[in-house]
Formats: C-alpha cells, sequence, structure tokens
C-alpha cells in the first residue's frame, strides 16, 4: 500500500458539489434520492432489480429473481434472454436505428462509424460465419484483437450465437495467449494481421500463430485486415474475415439464452501463479452493466462517450460494449496511444468527436500531468461535461488536476471502484447527487452492500478504520465461479469470511460513509491499472535458466501507480550481470507481455527468510522502496546479510 497517498488523501480536506448546472439535468439529482433509491435497493432487492430488468427485453419471463444458496446466486432463475438482441435489435425498433453505435479512430487517423443498423448488421453477418464454421451456444471462442469495431463485433456476435467469449488482451504474449487458449478449451480464435500502436505494428498474427501451434487444438482462425502487411495464412484452419462475410445474410436469430447461460470468460490474475478465467452469465451482468452504465455516466441520447479501457479488460467488456450498448449510446472507439503522434491526442480525440463523458485510469491523468498543461491546453475541451476514472486508487494531486485542467472545475468526476469479478462499478459517487471527495471513491451503487472486516471478519462500524473490504449480499452481476474450477471460486472469494465476498482490497470508510480504497491486500500489483499476480511473474522468472529463485514485490511508481522490482538469485556458475538482468526483462515479457516487464531486477546470493523458510516479502518492499532503514520485526530473518547486499544489488 501507498502510504503517501494515503496521507494525501487524508490531508485533502477539500471537497466539491457537483456543479448546479449538472445537478438539474442528472438522473440521481441529490442525496436524498441516492438515499432513498439504495435504501429500497438494499431492503426489496428481488424487486429493485426485477423492475430495471424489466426495462430490457426478454423471450420468456423469470420465475424468480434470486436464488441465493452461498456462495451460488442465481439471477433472473427461468428468463430467456440474449444480450446481443438488446443491445443492438430492441434499438432497431426506435429512432436509435440511425444513430451512431460506435465512432472509431484508428491510430492512423483513419475513421468508421457504425450506427445501430450498420453494426446490428455486421454482428449478425457475423454470427453467421461463426454458425457456419461450427460454433455452437455454450463453445467458447478466444479473441486477440486490436482496439477496432470487430473486435465489438466479435463479442456481439458470439452472444447473439450463445458462444461463451474469452477476450485476450493484444499485449500478452503468445504464451499466455496459449494458457488461455488450452485452459478455455477454444477452438476457434478471432484475431487481426495487426494493430497500430505508436505508429507500429503489433504483429497480433505472428503471435496467435505461435500460441495455436503450441496449444493443438484450434480449428479455425479468423483474421480480420488491419495492418495490411504480408501474414502467413495455413489453408483450411486461417480464413480472413473480410473474405469469410462476404455476400453472408445481415440477419441471425439470436439464440434464446438461460439468464444462467455463460456470455464471457475473462482471465485475470490472483495470488497464484495461474490466471483465473472469471465468468460472467447472462441475464444479471446485462441488468448490472445496463444499469450502471446509465446511472454512473447519466448517460443521455445525445452523450458522447469515450472510455479508454482496452476491449481486453473488464472495462472494456462492460463499459465499452455492453453497458453502453444495452443504453443506445454512442460509444468512441480508439486504437491507438495516447501520445502518438504528439501528447494530446486524446484531447483532439476530444474534441474531434465531441466528447461528452470521458472515462479513462488514473495512470493515464499522471502521464498527461507530466507531459504538461500546454497539451490539453491546445484544445477547446467544452464539450465535456462528466469525468471518470477506474483502475486503481487516484491520488488527489491527479485528480485535483483532471478535476482543474480537463474538466475546467464544470465536471463532476466519478471514481469508480470495482473489479472484474464484480462484473460492474460497485462504489463510485453519483455525478448530480454526491459531494466529491479527492481520494475517495464514493458510496455503494444501489444494491451493493459492502462492509469493513477485521482479520477475524468482525465488522469495523466505526470510522476511519482500516480493514478489509467484503461484500455482504449477492448482485446481478457478480461472478458466477472461475472456469474449470470451481473449488478456487469458493476459496478465493468465499472461504475468509463465510457467506460475504472478500475483494481482496483493504479500505476504510469515513462518518459520511464514504469509501477510501486502500490497495490490494493480496499478492497482487496495480501496474498502471492493470492486475498482476507476483507469482505470475515469479514464475515466468524461474522458467529462465539461469534463475534459481525469484521474488516480486511493487514499489511505488510516480505515473504507474506501482512498478514491479524482481530479487532473483541466480544459478550456480551464473554470474550476475547488467546484461542478463535485460535479458531476463525480456524474458519476462516474452513469457507474459509487456505490461510484466520488471522496472529493477536485484540480484542476491540468496533471498531473506524466515526459519520456516517463508521469503520475507515486506522487508523486500522495503528495500525495493528503497527505504535505509529496515523497520518492523526482522528477528526471524535467518540471515541477516542478505539485507545488506539486497539493498547494494542494483
Ligand atoms: C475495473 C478493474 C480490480 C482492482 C481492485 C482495486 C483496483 C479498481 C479502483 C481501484 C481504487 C478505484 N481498483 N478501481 N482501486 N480505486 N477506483 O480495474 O478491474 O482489473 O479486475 O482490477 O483494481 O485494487 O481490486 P480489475
Amino acid at each position: 500500500m501507498d502510504k503517501d497517498r494515503i496521507e494525501a488523501v487524508l490531508k485533502e480536506t477539500r471537497s466539491f458539489e457537483p456543479p448546479e448546472a449538472f445537478r438539474l439535468r442528472a438522473r440521481v439529482k441529490s442525496e436524498e434520492e441516492y438515499e432513498a433509491e439504495y435504501r429500497r435497493s438494499i431492503e426489496d432487492p428481488e424487486g429493485y432489480w426485477g423492475e430495471i430488468a424489466g426495462e430490457l427485453e426478454w423471450f420468456e419471463p423469470w420465475q424468480k429473481v434470486l436464488e441465493w444458496n452461498p456462495p451460488h446466486a442465481k439471477w433472473f432463475t427461468g428468463g430467456k434472454t440474449n444480450v446481443s438482441y438488446n443491445a443492438l435489435d430492441r434499438h432497431l425498433a426506435t429512432w436509435r436505428r440511425n444513430k451512431a453505435a460506435i465512432v472509431w479512430e484508428g491510430e492512423p487517423g483513419d475513421t468508421r462509424t457504425l450506427t445501430y443498423h450498420e453494426l446490428h448488421r455486421e454482428v449478425s453477418r457475423f454470427a453467421n460465419v461463426l454458425r457456419r464454421l461450427g460454433v455452437k451456444k455454450g463453445d467458447r471462442v478466444t479473441l486477440y484483437m486490436p482496439m477496432i469495431p470487430e473486435a465489438a463485433v466479435a463479442m456481439l456476435a458470439c452472444a447473439r450465437i450463445g458462444a461463451v467469449h474469452s477476450v485476450v488482451f493484444g499485449g500478452f504474449s503468445a504464451s499466455a495467449l496459449a494458457e488461455r487458449i488450452k485452459d478455455a478449451g477454444s477452438e476457434v480464435l478471432i484475431t487481426a494481421d495487426g494493430g497500430w500502436r505508436r505508429g507500429q505494428v503489433v504483429p497480433l498474427k505472428e503471435a496467435a500463430d505461435e500460441a495455436v501451434r503450441e496449444t493443438g487444438i484450434v480449428k479455425h482462425v479468423v483474421v480480420v485486415r488491419r495492418t495490411g502487411q504480408e501474414v502467413p495464412m495455413e489453408p483450411g484452419r486461417d480464413h480472413w474475415y473480410h473474405e469469410l462475410v462476404e455476400g453472408v445474410e445481415g440477419e441471425a436469430p439470436p439464440e434464446p439464452m438461460d439468464s444462467e447461460d455463460p456470455l464471457f470468460i475473462l482471465y485475470t490474475s490472483g495470488s497464484t501463479g495461474k490466471p483465473k478465467g472469471v465468468l460472467h452469465t447472462t441475464g444479471g451482468y446485462m441488468t448490472y452493466t445496463f444499469h450502471t452504465a446509465r446511472t454512473v455516466f447519466d448517460l443521455k441520447d445525445d452523450d458522447t462517450y469515450w472510455c479508454t479501457a482496452d476491449v481486453g479488460w473488464i472495462t472494456g467488456h462492460s463499459y465499452i460494449v455492453y453497458g453502453p450498448l444495452l443504453n443506445g449510446a454512442t460509444v468512441v472507439m480508439y486504437e491507438g496511444a495516447p501520445n502518438h503522434p504528439e501528447p494530446d491526442r486524446f484531447w483532439e480525440i476530444v474534441d474531434k468527436h465531441g466528447v461528452t463523458v470521458l472515462y479513462t485510469a488514473p495512470t493515464a491523468i499522471r502521464a498527461f500531468m507530466r507531459w504538461g498543461e500546454q497539451w490539453p491546453m491546445k484544445h477547446r475541451l467544452d464539450s465535456l461535461r462528466l469525468l471518470g476514472t477506474v483502475g486503481e486508487p487516484i491520488n488527489p494531486e491527479a485528480w485535483l488536476w483532471y478535476y482543474r485542467v480537463i474538466g475546467k472545475e464544470r465536471c463532476p468526476i466519478v471514481d469508480t471502484w470495482w473489479q472484474t469479478e464484480t462484473g460492474g462499478i460497485m462504489i463510485t459517487t453519483l455525478p448530480g447527487a454526491h459531494r466529491m471527495k479527492p481520494g475517495f471513491a464514493g458510496k455503494p451503487f444501489f444494491g451493493i452492500a459492502p462492509e469493513i472486516v477485521d482479520g477475524e471478519g468482525n465488522p469495523i462500524r466505526e470510522p476511519d478504520q482500516g480493514g478489509y473490504l467484503v461484500i455482504t449480499k449477492p448482485w446481478p452481476s457478480m461472478l458466477r465461479t472461475v472456469w474449470g474450477d470451481p473449488e478456487r471460486f469458493v476459496n478465493q472469494y468465499w472461504s475468509q469470511y463465510p457467506g460475504k465476498y472478500f475483494t481482496g482490497d483493504g479500505a476504510r470508510r469515513d462518518a459520511e460513509g464514504y469509501y477510501l480504497i486502500l490497495g490490494r491486500v493480496d499478492d497482487v500489483i496495480n501496474i498502471s491499472g492493470h492486475r498482476l499476480g507476483t507469482m505470475e511473474v515469479e514464475s515466468a522468472l524461474v522458467s529462465h535458466p539461469a534463475v534459481a529463485e525469484a521474488a516480486v514485490v511493487a514499489r511505488p511508481d510516480p505515473i504507474k501507480g506501482e512498478a514491479i522490482v524482481a530479487f532473483v538469485t541466480p544459478v550456480g556458475d551464473v554470474e550476475p550481470s547488467e546484461a542478463l538482468a535485460e535479458e531476463l526483462k525480456a524474458h519476462v515479457v516474452k513469457v507474459i507481455g509487456a505490461i510484466a516487464r520488471p522496472a529493477e531486477i536485484r540480484f542476491a546470493a540468496a533471498l531473506p527468510k524466515t526459519r520456516s523458510g517463508k521469503i520475507m516479502r515486506r522487508l523486500l518492499r522495503q528495500i525495493a522502496a528503497g527505504q535505509e532503514e529496515i523497520s518492523g520485526d526482522i528477528s526471524t530473518l535467518e540471515d541477516r546479510s542478505v539485507v545488506e547486499q539486497l539493498k547494494k544489488g542494483k
């Protein structure tokens, strides 16, 4: 945990009322309105969620809103629906038919706009293609794509035919992709020749080929032509997207899905070396993302909404694709880097497309701060009316900069806390209802019952006390299981405090009920808003022949939030060197992907261990943070000379 940030939050006593002009038009207009609706949602969750779900279309009604056998929840049992139908067809009967659904901009500056009518047609054509390739309801399809409209099309096409998509972030390596394809058992992979990033081609097809070779189970690879360079195509296995959809009918009946049928798997890091396939299902996820998207982002039909995440993360699933499209919103999608060709690319996009709601990450905001105010100052930014952040705690300095320089003190900021597992936003202020406190995420969303508990699971009721953040009631978009590992689902999330969902985050609540998220309390680190398990990086390191043992910790980083420091013991006859450090960094990138590249590698003849053989991570964290004096108890440390060595071991 970053103590400096927490101190800064507590020192920052200024708070900000939602601007009056915003409040008057907001969906939730006051603290009182919020309180009344919150109370109702907690006292009568079935009535509350039944009403929201009833705003969407169901082919057959549900019998029961909630069946709760902890830790297993079923929402809208017996109900039949289809998420793609609700995100597309539902709008076609209205004036939204010709409204822009996706306004896309490629990094080189090319643009495409798809109306709801056009998006429906593209999704239906590709759904027909997938059916022809033999994909059936329940089959898993892996996506490994750049940020292009076809990524959303492919997700919605899977949803349309009842296939379970598993999107793997395009920045992951071939072996990370292979691991996820195997775990999900996907026989179909959808990818592209490449994507643009900082003017370079990210060679996705190359990595996809390597992954497919490694898995041996993929029968079809569909390739979107994006970057246009020559890529090898294996006859019979590889198909060009544009050839497959050519002349295919633009209508495809949506598969009637049971409310609890799987919608997607999304892999995320946990405290073991193996990523977890978080499973989300149909009815509850649809209802919750629909309701949170419109309420938290105050979506109106004239909004142009831009979430800068990648579809490879949960934020992209819930708040680029599903939530906004279920609301018939206009969604901006951007392919590339925020500083290409210049550090004002985001602001150029805001002005060019008239973005009204912008949802981004603290790490991006800190990077913009570093690049300087002159870049946003070159643009009007007067279309903006609401700002959001997600992915990691925001420090007050970054919050205030975002508020002043980007929002011109006119736009409320929603600091949204949630997780891959929660499916949707759980804690946030509502932009027209709540006073904002920089650094505090805010209050629970409707139907969400957070609690702060001590190590024994006793609720901490007094304000301003740190503890573990748990959720005590089921909510519609909660994960249903870990794909292929139901025990891990129970052990990971429901065993610490029986009957309560354990988030893995620490938090404290102030006297007004605002939550301050303290950060992860497990071995998960957060780099630029992306989750990584320390064990994942450690297993990548020890898979290198020169490494005998490795321990990975995070140190605070001014831009990325956290950075990886790896302590490495080389095997017997290997001499540590700068070259070896570089080689190990490259090795981690090869095994996991660029986001996992260690910022620093420190060599030592041994790692600090307790007499019972446990690596003392607390101590390593202090060393990594550059602390001269090691605080806390080191009486159990087996060999004290190790500490001196590690401090020097740069
Ligand atoms: C949506 C997403 C989840 C972890 C979560 C927490 C951190 C996310 C945050 C935040 C403080 C916020 N986190 N949002 N911490 N304030 N507004 O990011 O999902 O990738 O699964 O990460 O991210 O530590 O537990 P995911």
